[in-house]
C-alpha cells in the first residue's frame, strides 16, 4: 500500500513511522509512506499557506490553493507511475465520521491512500470537495491532522498482509474489536502477593482457551457493554454470559 501524507508539519512524522510494525512494514515494502509539505505548494512570494477567515473572528484557515495543488501533484505522480485508479482521498477533521476498526479494514483493501491534514482553526471550506471522505479519530480537541493522520496509518498497517507475524494474523477478524481482551501474565507466577491464576500455569489448553473467552466476556460485560452489544456471540459465548450473570447474582449480599 502507498500512503501520501500532506501536511505543514512533515517533521512531526518521524519517529512514529520508524519504528515497531510500521518501520518494519516500511522496510519489507509492504508500506510506502510519502510525506509532502503543503508549504512547498504555496505560490506567492511569502509561502503563505494561511490567512485570516472572511466575516473575521480569532485564527487562521488554510488557504485552498497549496492543499489543492500539493492533492493534484500526488495524483499526477501517482498516474506516471502506473498506477490503475486514482487515489483514495481523506482529509482528517473534527467533523469527519469517527474511525474504527470496521473502518481500518476497508481502508487496508485500498492500493492508494492520500491524508490531508488540517492545522490551525481548519481549511477553507472549499477543501472538502477534494476528499472522498473526512475522518475524526474521536470527540476530543487536537491541534491538527497530523496525529490522526498517524492514527490512521498505525491501525490500517497493521492489517496489511506480512506486516504483523503468522500466528497473530490468523487471529485477527472482521470481528476484531468487538470484545476486550482477556487478561494476560508473564512470569513471575507471584509478584508483590498477587498470583498469576492456576489455570494458565497447568497447560490444559482447552481450559485456557475457555478461561480467557470467559474473562475476556466478563471485562467486556463490565467495561463496555456497548460492545457486547454488536458482537457476534457463539453458543459457548452464550453460556458463559449467562455464568458471569450468575457469579453477579450470587455476589450480591
Ligand atoms: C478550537 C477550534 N475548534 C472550534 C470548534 C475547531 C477545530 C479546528 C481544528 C478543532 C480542532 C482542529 C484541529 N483538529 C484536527 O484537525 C483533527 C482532529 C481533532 O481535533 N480531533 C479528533 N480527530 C481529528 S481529525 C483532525
Amino acid at each position: 500500500m502507498r500512503i501520501d501524507v500532506l501536511t505543514l508539519f512533515p517533521e512531526m512524522f518521524t519517529g512514529p513511522l520508524d519504528h515497531s510494525i510500521v518501520g518494519r512494514a516500511r522496510e519489507r515494502g509492504i508500506l510506502d509512506v510519502r510525506l509532502t509539505n503543503i508549504r512547498d505548494f504555496a505560490t506567492d512570494k511569502h509561502r503563505q499557506v494561511d490567512d485570516a477567515p472572511y466575516g473575521g473572528g480569532p485564527g487562521m484557515v488554510m488557504k485552498p490553493e497549496p492543499v489543492f495543488a500539493a492533492v493534484e501533484a500526488v495524483i499526477a505522480r501517482a498516474r506516471q507511475e502506473g498506477a490503475a485508479e486514482p487515489p483514495h482521498v481523506i482529509l482528517l477533521d473534527p467533523q469527519g465520521s469517527v474511525f474504527s476498526q470496521a473502518r481500518a479494514w476497508e481502508l487496508a483493501e485500498k492500493e492508494h491512500l492520500v491524508l490531508i491534514c488540517g492545522h490551525y482553526e481548519g481549511v477553507d471550506e472549499r477543501v472538502r470537495t477534494l476528499a472522498d471522505e473526512e475522518l475524526s479519530i474521536g470527540d476530543f480537541v487536537l491541534t491538527g491532522g497530523e496525529l490522526p493522520a498517524m492514527v490512521v496509518i498505525d491501525a490500517v498497517c497493521r492489517l496489511l498482509p506480512g506486516a504483523i507475524g503468522e500466528a497473530e494474523s490468523a487471529r485477527q477478524e472482521s470481528f476484531e474489536g468487538f470484545v476486550l481482551d482477556h487478561p494476560h501474565y508473564t512470569r513471575p507466577a507471584e509478584f508483590r502477593g498477587m498470583a498469576v491464576p492456576e489455570v494458565l500455569l497447568g497447560g490444559h489448553h482447552e481450559e485456557i482457551r475457555r478461561w480467557r473467552r470467559k474473562e475476556a466476556l466478563r471485562r467486556t460485560m463490565q467495561r463496555r457493554p456497548d460492545l457486547l452489544a454488536k458482537a457476534p456471540l457463539s453458543e459457548e459465548d452464550l453460556r458463559f454470559l449467562e455464568e458471569l450473570r450468575a457469579e453477579a447474582e450470587g455476589g450480591e449480599p
